[in-house]
């Protein structure tokens, strides 16, 4: 197997594919998204842009649906709800598709759906991730974080990590010999730097100070968790997980 990082999508070569490709955006969106489907969502369809959202969201009843729109950090006006994860509770979301779109994770998605496996993995759900990752035994798997309009992101390069540090702890090969470029040493070197102090990680994270000017600092103690959610959300067909 071979692990690929990218800091954002913008740096994903575009004439490739691999195996599999993971979508990572830890502030929030793959936390939602996780978190929604282990409370029982039917599905999770993502949007890079809102009118297109209006438009499909439109066709399914209002008892069946969600609507969630994040711009900046905030709740989009008219929308069910913003991207906080703590909003979808299984009271709120059972059996309901969502469907969001968020400035960063939902484009990280759009950029990767062409791929043969495409998943969603924040640090809450990442030991489920790692675990599907293993039975499969891809031969290429791309880890690729969403970051902030094009910068690179503290919160998902320290995700990555948590994924290729556990997959090089369960297959015990070399970090050399998985590695398939350079972020990967980089981004697991990040994750032992702050494993245990990840909530302190998320609070010096440029999103994380944004976040916490909007008051969102629940969000972030729960998004800086790991392995709380046994759920590994899978794209179906493109940009529904
Ligand atoms: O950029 C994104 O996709 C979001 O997850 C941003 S926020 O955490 O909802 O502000």
């Amino acid at each position: 197997m071979k692990l690929y990082v990218y800091h954002t999508p913008e740096l994903v070569p575009g004439d490739c594919n691999p195996d599999c490709a993971i979508a990572v955006d830890v502030l929030r969106a793959t936390s939602t998204i996780a978190t929604v489907l282990a409370a029982g969502g039917e599905a999770v369809q993502v949007f890079s842009d809102l009118e297109q959202l209006m438009h499909v969201s439109d066709k399914w009843s209002p008892e069946k649906r969600l609507r969630a729109g994040e711009r900046g950090g905030g709740k989009v006006a008219g929308f069910d709800m913003g991207n906080s994860p703590l909003d979808c509770t299984p009271e709120r979301v059972e059996g309901r598709r969502l469907f969001i779109s968020t400035t960063n994770g939902t484009r990280a998605l759009q950029k990767i759906e062409n791929a043969p496996t495409v998943m969603a993995a924040a640090l809450i759900n990442r030991a489920a991730v790692v675990k599907y990752v293993l039975e499969k035994q891809p031969e290429t798997v791309w880890i690729v974080g969403s970051g902030w309009e094009g910068s690179f992101s503290l919160e998902d390069t320290v995700c990555a990590g948590a994924i290729a540090h556990s997959l090089w702890e369960k297959t015990s090969l070399p970090i050399e010999e998985i590695a398939g470029n350079d972020e990967v040493i980089c981004a697991t070197a990040l994750f032992t730097q702050w494993q245990d102090k990840l909530l302190e990680l998320m609070h010096q994270a440029s999103h994380g100070k944004r976040l916490l000017r909007l008051d969102c600092h629940e969000d972030l103690k729960y998004c800086s968790q790991t392995d709380i959610l046994n759920v590994v959300p899978i794209q179906k067909e493109p940009g529904v997980l």
